[in-house]
């Protein structure tokens, strides 16, 4: 049986080729600052927009056609959509894929028959995983879609739907385990407020403080050692979250002694729904040393909300690898698309369109960001602008050398300070464009 029997391997064909269907820029072997392509971008498909998004909309009933699903929740269906997203990824050439718990499986009566029934998926996983070595770059609980988080989950005013919370999540850490899961995701999206006045907002950020140690004990239990990802997202569907951007997580995990076990894992739309760039998460996440993984889209700035579209913006994949070469490289995070088609792309080639297009565009904004640093005039220009602290008074303050009565003393001796040099604005993006 194939989904796509239309479809074989995406193939690298160059910049000159004309077939949609090919890459221009991704070259999975090709070296990029003494690493391969493949291992700088470490592309993952999403389980939950790409085989179980349908098209629908608030507005709107499902648009997808999906010949291979039956529409049904039964557990057949489930483990076929297996072998069907296993082809999919493997015609793609993506490395990695990343799912939540009831992406995969149906929710059953019970956590009981919930758990049967990820075991049963997950075995097909597995044989799907060591077919085609096709590996699971995280894991992460539903927390949000049931009714019984209509409150939250780690933060609902309810003490059994956060004990519920933690049982759902210790099988999802327990089976992202087992596939050999490269990390751990935590996006907690109802765990926020609708309205101040029924909310107590100091016990319900302990609460989740307390799961999120308890996920940290039991990752130590099973011997699960690879990252734990909070991702940031300031609204929707709750009118606030607590994990609002990359800034108020460290600031969580930090009050909360937190921060040895958690790296970020920070996505375009939500970063331009805090009123952020994603290129401002990405380096304040990575002065902070962490910068673990990205959910790889893009909004609409003309639009208020998520909209999870494929980025193909060069000028945007540019400043994501640019920043996440200056901080090491992705290592045990990847490029996840969360992303999905519009509704009015409904065939299921449209999928490969829409990957295809987007690893190339993120291919593109490696090799530029590469070609930048490798120039060394952007490097240049911004060292240039803090060259004052390099020795004298600027690298004595670096130092700790310094207090306010000897810096004090230092002005009243030498005077109005040195005029400031230009910030160069104009002539940085200019340069930027230059390498377009
Ligand atoms: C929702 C979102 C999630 C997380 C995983 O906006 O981004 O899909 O990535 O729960
Ligand atoms: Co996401």
């Amino acid at each position: 049986m194939t989904a796509f029997p239309e479809i074989s391997r995406i193939p690298f064909e160059g910049p000159q080729s004309r077939n949609p269907l090919a890459f221009r820029y991704y070259d999975e072997n090709a070296m990029v600052e003494g690493k391969t392509m493949k291992d700088h971008l470490r592309f993952s498909v999403v389980y939950w927009h790409t085989f179980r998004g349908q098209g629908s909309d608030p507005f709107g009933a499902p648009t997808a056609v999906r010949p291979w699903d039956d529409g049904t929740d039964s557990l057949e269906n489930a483990r076929n959509r297996v072998r069907v997203a296993f082809e999919f990824i493997e015609k793609l050439g993506a490395p990695f894929y990343a799912f939540h718990d009831r992406d995969v499986a149906p929710e059953g009566q019970t956590l009981g028959e919930s758990n049967a029934n990820l075991d049963a998926v997950v075995e097909v996983l597995k044989e799907e995983q060591q077919r085609t070595g096709i590996r699971l770059l995280w894991g992460t609980a539903n927390l949000f879609s049931h009714p019984r988080y209509m409150h939250g989950a780690a933060t609902s005013c309810n003490a059994d739907v956060f004990a519920y919370a933690c049982a759902q999540t210790k099988k999802a850490l327990e089976v992202t385990h087992e596939l050999g899961g490269e990390g751990y995701v935590f996006w907690g999206g109802r765990e926020g407020y609708q309205c101040l006045w029924n909310t107590d907002m100091r016990r319900e950020q302990e609460h989740l403080a307390r799961f999120l140690h308890m996920a940290v004990s039991h990752a130590k239990a099973i011997g699960f050692s690879k990252p734990f990802y909070i991702e940031p997202k300031p609204k929707e569907p709750t009118k606030h979250q607590y994990d609002s951007d990359a800034a108020a997580c460290l600031n969580f995990l930090r009050q909360y002694d937190l921060l040895p076990y958690f790296k970020l894992n920070l996505e375009t739309n939500h970063a331009t729904l805090a009123g952020h760039t994603m290129q401002h998460e990405l380096e304040v996440a990575g002065a902070a040393g962490a910068l673990g993984s990205i959910d790889a889209n893009t909004g609409d700035c003309l639009l208020g909300w998520d909209t999870d579209q494929f980025a193909t913006d060069i000028y945007l994949t540019t400043a994501c690898m640019h920043s996440i070469l200056k901080y090491g490289g992705l290592t045990t995070g990847g490029v996840n698309f969360d992303a999905k088609v519009r509704r009015e792309s409904f065939d299921p080639i449209d999928l490969f369109y829409a990957h295809v297009g987007s690893m190339d565009a993120f291919a593109r904004g490696l090799l530029i960001a590469a070609a930048m640093r490798a120039d060394g005039r952007l490097e240049s220009l911004v060292s240039d602008r803090y060259a004052s602290w390099n020795s004298g008074l600027g690298a004595e303050i670096e130092n700790g050398q310094h207090s306010f009565d000897s810096l004090s003393s230092a002005m009243l001796a030498k005077g109005n300070p040195a005029p400031n040099a230009s910030g160069r604005q104009e002539r940085i993006e200019n340069l930027i464009n230059e390498y377009l």
